[in-house]
């Protein structure tokens, strides 16, 4: 590794904490469907994908755009060019605009801020963690900045069972993470890579129910290294073993709404940054906006683990395993150490201006994990360094909901099996060299 590269890795790492949430009350805009918006090239369409090529950086913004009655998607992911030679922070925002039934407005985002490693020594699925005394079963938070490559599969549309479905993924591919002590600020303690890090999504709308389908595939774990201190630099291990251990999955939301709202976790009020509950497992939690439910985080269900990776001759072998759900307390996270910051939405500053996504006046989207009602944990109590496919949905309820219309007949299922590349890159970098990524994705779910 370059000098440059090993500081640029610290200062990206360094870089990487950002949170949101907080008691706004924009102006109603007067139509349910957005108009043209400066960020977003074709927001305007029904749907769109594209980039969103920064005046002032190197990291680009893909962005997947949904426009229908009631409702608007944004999915945020950041990327480089492939002539970029610094490491790339791997972020990803999805946010959903609704209209109400009352003509309230509410916008809620979910933004991935990481990773951690735990072990589950009280055996309740979900981690325990508290940074101000110390005691933690969380060991190592993960910070994934770059990756070989990248592929973009863009929108597609089709109908099921009656049903208008828009589906997109994104994958990244060879994902280099770097482990840090979580009780202790000592550095990078251990290298991994990730085989790939998929993230895949199907929106759909029944009546003035949306729905959210959001789907994890996060590589196995491969070539380890730890760091030696006799020489200060990082060597192959084959001690170091994820066996034993469970995986987490960090977000930090943010919600704005024209009239006040409220935060529950299994029916219960809740709010991350008064709670004196460190940990609470959680099964559904709910955006209320004036007492009418708005937007429902929708947990558990089972995940699959691939304990044997298949191949050309024999079948995968699987597990599946019941998922877990933690909201989690300001106090259980690392600020002390990494800063108050959500990093996952403050790359996306500058793409999430409110007012000029969805009309009507909002006001700034807070960074911080102290404006963020609902903290909450995605967890995998088995994994073992294994892969895991998982899928949590996310549920709207809309004012009064309408797809555009659409010859039923004219698009089948079939689509998906279409090839569609718009964005596939390759990067070079890292501590080993990048292997030549595909041009061209294969459906992409
Ligand atoms: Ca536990």
């Amino acid at each position: 590794m370059s000098g440059k590269r090993k500081v640029s890795g610290f200062v990206m790492i360094s870089v990487l904490f950002v949170g949101l949430c907080f008691a706004a009350f924009p102006q109603l805009s007067q139509s349910s469907l957005v108009k043209a918006s400066s960020i977003l090239p074709d927001s305007n369409a029904e749907y769109a994908d594209g980039t969103i090529v920064s005046t002032s950086s190197f990291l680009n913004v893909w962005y997947d755009w949904i426009n229908v009655s009631d409702t608007q998607i944004i999915n945020y992911a950041l990327y480089t060019p492939t002539d970029y030679d610094y490491p790339v922070p791997i972020a990803n925002l999805l946010g959903q605009h609704l209209h109400l039934a009352d003509g309230s407005e509410v916008f809620v985002a979910s933004a991935l801020d990481g990773m951690e490693v735990y072990r589950d020594v009280n055996g309740d699925g979900i981690p325990q963690a508290n940074f101000t005394s110390g005691e933690s079963e969380i060991l190592y938070f993960m910070y994934s900045n770059m990756s070989d490559g990248y592929n973009m599969a863009p929108i597609q549309k089709f109908t099921q069972n009656d049903t208008v479905h828009y589906q997109w993924s994104l994958t990244y591919e060879n994902v280099y993470t770097y482990l840090q002590n979580a009780t202790s600020h000592l550095g990078v303690a251990v290298r991994v890579k990730l085989d790939h890090f998929t993230l895949s999504y199907d929106f759909s709308v029944n009546g003035n129910v949306s729905n959210l389908k959001t789907n994890f595939d996060i590589g196995k774990t491969k070539d380890i290294q730890t760091f030696d201190a006799a020489t200060q630099s990082y060597v192959n291990s084959t001690e170091f073993s994820f066996d034993g251990l469970s995986l987490s999955l960090l977000y930090a939301t943010a919600t704005y709404a024209s009239k006040p709202y409220t935060t529950s976790v299994n029916g219960e009020p809740y709010n991350s940054t008064t709670t004196q509950d460190l940990a609470v497992e959680a099964e559904a939690a709910q955006v209320t906006v004036d007492g009418a439910k708005a937007y429902d985080f929708m947990f558990g269900g089972e995940y699959t683990l691939y304990t044997e990776e298949g191949s050309q001759t024999q079948a995968a072998q699987i597990e599946t395993y019941q998922a877990k759900a933690e909201a989690a307390a300001i106090d259980s996270l690392p600020i002390k150490l990494y800063g108050p910051t959500v990093k996952g939405i403050s790359f996306f500053t500058k793409q999430l201006n409110l007012t000029d996504l969805f009309g009507g006046s909002w006001p700034n989207v807070n960074t911080s994990y102290n404006a963020s009602s609902l903290v909450y944990r995605i967890c995998f109590p088995v994994w073992d360094g294994n892969q895991i496919v998982h899928d949590p949905v996310y549920v709207g309820y809309l004012g009064s909901a309408t797809i555009p219309e659409f010859p039923a007949a004219a698009i089948a299922v079939g689509l998906l099996a279409a090839t569609a590349a718009v964005l596939t890159t390759t990067k070079a970098q890292g501590w080993k060299a990048a292997k030549k990524t595909g041009q061209l994705l294969q459906g992409g779910f």
